[in-house]
């Protein structure tokens, strides 16, 4: 049997330094800045984002760093440690479905910048990237991309970056994702990527986009909260994710609401649905009942009670929403026998990734159990990651600021 497997996070400046690497030997000279976005974990609030619901992610201490260059004419180029496609076109040229593939996630940021008019035609950019999140981990690495790239344009053509100046980023950011890549996400990754804070979780209101900061410290509580990559990989580009949005979408015209959140009756709301816009309904008005819960925990310090929402927002996600698979099933029966105080799959799902809440003093049993049920079932052998909340997407200095860890967002 393989034996467990953990990622370290890597401090950025090492990150930094591979992609600066890259960018000399493909363009020739240096970079105009690096600029560093991290991946995320959504501790609860799951597939209710673009339903205007409550969501609860923390960014990882494991980022994406862009190496980049303004241009004084309308080329991108665009290239990645992490690929041997080298994108290079013209900034006109960009339309939902071109460029394909990885590039879409940086082409379409200036797309949408220049839409929205923050930006304007005649400036391109040479771009290298690096990347410590796993990609296809479901835990955001796109959103990592789109959001490392957004704040270094902003950066280079003196948009304010602070967090109101950090809004129309993600917003762009978004419209990327969704009209350039095709991916029909809501926005809960890039909000966390920009806005994050270093001991916290971010409790975002995706529909009016409130936010609070809310006190994670998962260390005063005896605990870790542990990231179970299950290595099947996970794809919001392939129609099931498409599939969830549409259905709740309709179930709200058939409603006659705008959004679920105004649902006056929960219950009369999903009698009302057929099958299987009833359950999902159902998940996605009990997930932000759940987020209410977690977020009031916290605030009153009582991380350890946590544990009895996240199970019951993995069961929701597994039997109403029907977005889990077997290896996060596995993964999360398996740690929850192991003595997890809670574990539930992690962002969009189809594969992708878990996390488990659980007692210092357990985290090698959980690490061994899992991966001992993967084993014993066939299934791909899981990876493991730390779930340290962490912050925002920033600017590297010239001389090297510690670690990602180390820097508040704004
Ligand atoms: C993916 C999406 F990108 C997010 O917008 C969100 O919907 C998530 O799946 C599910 O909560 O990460």
């Amino acid at each position: 049997m393989s034996a467990a497997r953990w990622v370290d996070p890597v401090d950025v400046h090492t990150v930094a330094a591979a992609a600066e690497a890259l960018f000399r030997s493909t363009f020739g000279g240096a970079a105009d800045g690096v600029w560093a976005a991290p991946g995320r974990v959504n501790l609860i609030g799951e597939h209710v984002d673009y339903a205007g619901g409550l969501v609860l992610p923390l960014a990882l201490p494991y980022v994406t760093v862009a190496a980049v260059r303004m241009r004084d004419d309308d080329i991108l180029h665009a290239v990645s440690t992490h690929t041997d496609e080298t994108w290079q076109g013209l900034l006109a040229d960009v339309a939902p479905g071109h460029p394909a593939g990885w590039a879409a996630y940086v082409a379409g940021v200036v797309w949408a910048l220049r839409r929205s008019g923050h930006l304007t035609a005649g400036t391109g950019f040479d771009v290298a990237a690096h990347s410590t999140v796993p990609v296809g981990s479901g835990l955001s690495s796109s959103a990592a991309l789109e959001c490392a790239f957004a704040l270094a344009v902003a950066d280079l053509a003196e948009l304010p970056t602070d967090d109101a100046g950090r809004r129309p980023l993600i917003d762009a950011s978004i419209l990327a994702e969704n009209e350039i890549a095709g991916a029909s996400t809501g926005g809960m990754d890039q909000s966390v990527a920009m806005l994050a804070r270093p001991g916290h979780a971010l409790l975002l209101d995706c529909r009016d986009g409130a936010t609070r900061h809310v006190p994670l410290d998962f260390g005063s509580a005896g605990a870790r909260l542990v990231v179970i990559d299950t290595n099947a990989p996970h794809r919001l580009v392939d129609g099931r994710y498409g599939n969830r949005r549409a259905v709740i979408e309709k179930a709200c015209a058939d409603l006659g609401i705008a959004g679920l959140r105004d649902v006056a009756d929960a219950d009369a709301a999903v009698a009302a649905l057929s099958s299987p816009a009833a359950q999902r309904a159902r998940h996605v008005l009990g997930e932000i009942d759940r987020v209410r819960e977690v977020a009031d925990l916290l605030d009153r310090g009582r991380i350890a009670d946590i544990g009895d929402a996240l199970n019951r927002s993995h069961a929701s996600l597994r039997d109403d929403y029907e977005v889990s698979s077997v290896e996060l099933d596995a993964a999360v029966d398996a740690a929850v026998e192991a003595g997890a105080w809670g574990a539930r799959m992690t962002g969009g799902g189809f594969g992708g990734s878990a996390i488990a809440l659980v007692p210092t003093d357990r985290v090698d049993t959980l690490v061994a159990d899992v991966v001992r049920r993967a084993h014993s079932a066939g299934l791909p052998v899981p990876q493991f990651l730390h779930a340290e909340p962490s912050g925002s997407a920033h600017r590297l200095g010239n001389s090297h600021d510690t670690t990602t860890r180390a820097k508040s967002g704004n």
